[in-house]
């Protein structure tokens, strides 16, 4: 057979393969940052990243990018020169081969002649062979089409020549990640798209052409105006107004130390800036010594046109960030050997891109403002108004301050009815059990202090899930939402919008299930607000008790015999009559508000971890929330201790 000799033949290939890419499957999160989902999609913009050099060196127009039906296999293929397929010079293999199993540091293939390079800042697409479960290279080139196959970094089939009469040249990948890797090998086609976009308006004359099998949608990707329309879109994203008509726009083909910049800016209404940058048109989030370039150069330029016309206000300072406001902006350097640093690698290094990016734009910036008066007057304009904003700081604190108080609300959950005050020291938040109870409590609050949040969905046991179980969770991230204070290590009491959260659960075995489970989340998540006292458990009657003309409400059997007893004493012959509540849900509004959510009437039960307790509650807690829920609420309750009662 043939594909056994060919193996046969690639055995010590193969060995020597594995050896070279062992480090890469050992430690796969050293070379693409973990195996979540970002490492996994770093694959995919390895691999195109390989394209669009290609095509940002002028030999390819045209990517094309498929998400298979599967939703995990990728094949990416570009109309360039195609990967040399001949020995390579000094390897004994195909250059393909040495492409896809040696690590090559530096992002350049041997000193090819690439000038610059994206990937994995270089890292390669050895990488991404290394981690795909299978790979499939097809070359188009010199009439004839070729290919190899791949399986975890191994060459499993030889470069062979398909098929002649091939017209045209290109290079085909396709790769599945590699499920022994990657906790989960799904790939989001929205991800994907975002990026390619952002690929596109980089290489302005590239057309990329994304398809989604699973869905059977094309989305094509092309712009035309590059890094100048991407400005627009940023704009829209922003939804702000830009405040001049021309965009400014540079491109520098040679700037010194072998670089190549390219550069668009406008100024708009927003009330912070927005700088977009990249290195050899891979994002840049961190920013670096580039994206410091720019700004250095906006703030002196600026201040030198304000000083030289002669318009600034003697009694006005204007700051750095005074005349960055409002200002958006896309950075592109290309560079034949960035330095990153950083958590994630994506911060530029090289210190002497500060001053050379820097020197190159402010020069040509100086221009622009000294060609276009009339821009140059509303930037400045612009300016001013930014600096007088800050100085009348306090009209300008007040005015944040509503602002963050009204996206505040704007990330609240649609479930939550919220109170109308925003003053967390009377507001308090009633958690409730199932929707006909948070109706009967919408109905019975008073609005304007108190707020409901009704659950409806399963409460997850935090005990036992992971971290990421539990954010995804609805129920639990609604709480956290409408609480406002974040959770975990970013907790910010001072960020609380109630201080009192009450859980309002049915006083019987499934209504204490709830409340177990969510006073574990709260143990886990949301410590320091019990800590500081702001968890509550109200108390729902579970009877009613009518006698001699006078109505009582019992919070369990003990509390109902009490009752009793002391209206017997009272008239022996009293004729008592007894209801029992099913669930809140069928509590009248009235009845509710009167028993339970009135602070005037209700008793509240403040949840606490008792001095002697604190030791060991962690292995109390995990120790019971980790099983049954049955023990786990007479164990809370048991702690009599623990939960004092409040009048309040
Ligand atoms: C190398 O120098 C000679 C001409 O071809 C150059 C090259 O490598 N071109 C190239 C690589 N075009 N496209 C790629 C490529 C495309 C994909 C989708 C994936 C990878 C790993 C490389």
């Amino acid at each position: 057979m043939p594909t056994a000799t060919a193996e046969k033949a690639y055995t010590g290939a193969s060995i020597q393969v594995l050896e070279g890419l062992e480090p890469v499957r050992k430690r796969p999160g050293m070379y693409i940052g973990g195996t979540g989902k970002t490492g996994l999609h770093h694959l995919v913009w390895e691999i195109v990243d390989n394209a669009v050099d290609e095509a940002t060196n002028g030999y390819a127009s045209q990517i094309d990018v498929t998400l298979h039906k599967d939703g995990t296999t990728v094949t990416v293929s570009d109309n360039g020169r195609g990967i040399p397929v001949d020995k390579h010079p000094t390897k004994k293999i195909p250059t393909l081969e040495v492409i896809l199993t040696t690590l090559h540091a530096g992002g350049k293939f041997d000193g090819s002649n690439y000038l610059t390079s994206g990937g994995l800042h270089g890292v390669g697409s050895s990488v991404v062979n290394a981690l795909s479960e299978e790979l499939t290279a097809e070359i188009r080139r010199d009439g004839s089409l070729y290919e190899q196959r791949y399986a975890r970094g191994v060459p499993v089939t030889k470069l062979k020549k398909v098929r002649g009469g091939v017209r045209g040249t290109g290079t085909t990948i396709t790769f599945r990640p590699d499920t022994e890797i990657f906790e989960n090998t799904d790939l989001d086609a929205e991800r994907i798209k975002e990026g390619l976009d952002v690929k596109a308006y980089l290489n302005g004359s590239l057309r990329i052409v994304f398809k989604d099998e699973a869905k059977g949608e094309k989305t094509e990707f092309h712009h035309e105006g590059g890094i100048v329309e991407y400005l627009d879109h940023l704009i829209a994203e922003a939804e702000t107004r830009r405040i001049q008509d021309d965009p400014f726009f540079m491109q520098q083909e040679k700037l010194e130390g072998g670089a190549r910049l390219e550069l668009s800016f406008i100024w708009t209404e927003a009330p912070k800036e927005r700088i977009v940058s990249f290195v050899n048109g891979i994002p840049t989030k961190d920013g670096g010594t580039h994206e410091q370039g720019l700004k250095d150069g906006v703030t002196k330029a600026v201040r030198n046109y304000i000083e030289t016309h002669e318009i600034g206000q003697r009694k006005l300072e204007i700051t750095a960030d005074d005349i960055r406001e409002g200002m958006v902006a896309v950075l592109n350097l290309y560079h034949t050997d960035p330095q990153f640093q950083g958590q994630t690698k994506e911060k530029l290094n090289n210190p002497e891109m500060r001053g050379f990016v820097g020197g190159a734009f402010r020069v040509e910036f100086e221009q622009f403002l000294n060609a276009h008066p009339t821009v140059a007057e509303s930037i400045v304009a612009r300016i001013i108004q930014a600096a007088k904003a800050r100085q009348a700081s306090r009209a300008a604190v007040q005015q944040v301050r509503r602002k963050s108080a009204v996206s505040h609300r704007l990330n609240l959950p649609g479930k939550l009815a919220d109170c109308s005050s925003t003053d967390p020291s009377e507001s308090e938040l009633f958690i409730v059990e199932g929707d006909s109870a948070g109706g009967s409590a919408k109905q019975g609050r008073d609005r304007r202090t108190q707020a409901i949040l009704p659950l409806r969905g399963k409460v997850l046991n935090a005990e036992q899930a992971g971290r990421k179980k539990v954010l995804e969770n609805k129920e639990l991230s609604n709480v956290v939402d409408a609480l406002g204070c974040g959770l975990g290590e970013d907790l910010d009491v001072n960020k609380l919008r109630y201080h009192k959260v009450i859980l309002l659960m049915d006083a019987d075995s499934d209504g204490h299930h709830i409340a177990t489970l969510l006073l574990t989340f709260f143990f886990r998540y949301l410590k320091p607000l019990i800590d500081g006292g702001y968890v509550y458990i109200a108390q729902p009657p579970l009877f009613r008790v009518d006698a001699l003309k006078e109505t009582h409400w019992a919070l369990d059997e003990g509390d109902r015999d009490k009752i009793e007893n002391a209206i017997k004493k009272k008239n022996p012959r009293a004729n008592i009559e007894m209801q029992r509540f099913k669930g809140l849900g069928e509590m009248m509004p009235a009845t509710l508000k009167e028993t339970t959510l009135d602070p005037e009437k209700r008793r509240l039960l403040r949840v606490v971890i008792p001095e002697d307790a604190k030791i060991d509650t962690e292995m109390t807690i995990s120790d019971l929330m980790g099983k049954d829920a049955a023990p786990r609420y007479s164990f809370i309750m048991d702690h009599a201790a623990d939960v004092e009662e409040l009048d309040v």
